[in-house]
């Protein structure tokens, strides 16, 4: 295998082998954040080994034990189950295999963990929901417990409802599965019907506003719904923009950036460099209207106009390419 000129070893010899082990790979996120792993790994001329995640905690530690056989140098953990993934990733540990997460707490000092900075994406949405709406509403929450993201998320929202007691949570509901978006729809629907005062939906995961979105269109309606979101698409984003969209607002990064520098922190930790323990991507504020006003229609022209969504400083080497996209 080719090397990489300049890079430290085993970068200068090339052929290091890495494994992406992911949760979930359905829906544009994931599919994005793989996208922006591969390019990166590619650049570092690793040969990338990549499992899909079918949300099935077996077959995620299957997959660790697998890696581990393959004899990679590093793996990369996206989402999955703190509890069911502690003994398999401490068996890649103890072989000298380096791990880096993203999305899953698997509290080891010797793990970096990579995020979006989950505390400020949804404080960010939600001083946008009081700008457009005030502190005085009925609100349907999505959320599933259990991920680390939404569950970070979830810190800011029950903050933000005992700081502002005029907002008042008349439902909770939400699905993590291969069918995250219709399922959702579904349980909205009956949400939405069983509570017509509420005014705001907070959404924080783009699949879920998808859902509830399209439940506010089959109700007819979306003109008296705000639906709050993390994350952005190409799709999303015809979403967000459309005409009549309930979907007016999302704090997102560019996943596939995510992607990227979670293989950087992999390849650093693999040359024996210095990373830190937690590696925060910052996500920016999208409104409807900013969209809008802006023309914007996909990622790429998003890319073009927020520096924040080409590249990211997190995890960056003299020797590692990072203009990716
Ligand atoms: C089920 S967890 C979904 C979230 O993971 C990533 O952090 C994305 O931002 C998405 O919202």
């Amino acid at each position: 295998a080719d090397g990489l000129s300049g890079a430290p070893a085993p970068f200068d010899k090339g052929g290091v082998k890495v494994a992406l082990i992911s949760y979930i790979s359905a829906g544009d996120f994931f599919q994005a954040y793989q996208a922006g792993a591969e390019a990166q790994a590619k650049a570092l001329a690793i040969d990338l080994r990549i499992f899909p995640g079918r949300q099935d905690a077996a077959e995620q530690r299957e997959q660790i034990l697998q890696a581990i056989n393959l004899g990679v140098s590093g793996i990369v953990i996206d989402h999955g189950l703190p509890e069911s993934l502690g003994d398999v990733v401490q068996q890649a540990l103890d072989k000298g295999i380096k791990v880096v997460a993203f999305d899953v707490n698997l509290n080891n000092p010797k793990i970096p963990q990579v995020e979006q900075s989950d505390h400020e994406l949804a404080s960010l949405a939600l001083e946008q929901v009081v700008k457009d709406n005030g502190n005085s509403f009925s609100a349907g929450y999505v959320y599933v417990a259990g991920f680390a993201p939404l569950d970070r998320r979830n810190e800011v929202w029950d903050k933000f409802k005992s700081d502002n007691k005029g907002v008042v949570e008349k439902a909770r509901f939400g699905n993590v599965s291969d069918t995250t978006a219709t399922s959702t729809a579904d349980q909205a629907k009956a949400v939405l019907t069983a509570n017509p005062d509420i005014s705001v939906v907070f959404a924080p995961y783009d699949e879920f506003a998808r859902g509830v979105k399209l439940a506010a269109n089959d109700l007819g309606i979306a003109s008296k719904l705000k639906i709050y979101s993390a994350d952005v698409s190409t799709a999303d984003i015809q979403e967000i923009t459309e005409e009549g969209s309930p979907w007016v607002a999302t704090v997102a990064t560019n996943p596939a950036v995510v992607g990227a520098v979670s293989i950087r922190a992999a390849a650093l930790e693999i040359a024996g460099q210095t990373v830190p323990h937690q590696i925060t991507v910052k996500p920016t504020l999208l409104t409807q209207e900013s969209l809008r006003a802006a023309g914007v229609k996909t990622i790429e022209e998003l890319a073009e106009r927020i520096p924040a969504f080409s590249t990211s400083d997190a995890a960056t080497a003299s020797w590692i390419p990072d203009k990716l996209f």
